[in-house]
């Protein structure tokens, strides 16, 4: 079985990470999402509309995700693709050679980001409407 990791705070659930996960699961069997806690999201300067509890009960719900982990830290990564028997980490192209660091330990895929929707833009024109 094919085991198969990304990590992000995937607030605000929309197409772009819909599109991220599914592609992810069809390089593999098995896909595992490791969802930011509310406060590493602080470490990396972003605060999510929805709590930690809810943003993993709504990636729980979909068809492509098999386990939720909570993602803490920077560097759990390493010791996760050996807790987890991770065969292949899978980030969007915005983190692009950034975790290359982990391909001593397994398969390393970026995957072109989908254009045209951010976490960010929705918040952005939300909170533009009168
Ligand atoms: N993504 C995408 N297309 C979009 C938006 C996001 O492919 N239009 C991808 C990102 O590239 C990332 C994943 O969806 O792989 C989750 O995005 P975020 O929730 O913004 O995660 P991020 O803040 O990038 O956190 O340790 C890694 C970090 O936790 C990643």
């Amino acid at each position: 079985m094919k085991k198969v990791i990304t990590y992000g705070t995937f607030d605000l659930l929309h197409w772009g990470h819909i599109n991220l996960l599914k592609r992810a699961k069809e390089l593999g069997d098995y896909l595992i999402v490791a969802i930011s806690s509310d406060e590493f999201n602080a470490l990396k300067n972003k605060k999510s509309f929805h709590s930690f509890e809810n943003r993993k009960f709504i990636l729980e719900a979909v068809q492509y995700v098999d386990e939720v982990i909570s993602e803490e830290n920077w560097e759990q990564k390493v010791s996760d693709i050996d807790l987890y028997e991770v065969d292949l980490f899978v980030m969007g192209n915005d983190w692009e050679g950034k975790f290359d660091f982990l391909k001593t330990k397994c398969e390393v895929v970026y995957l072109e980001r989908t254009p045209g929707i951010s976490t960010s833009q929705v918040k952005r024109e939300l909170a533009s409407v009168k």
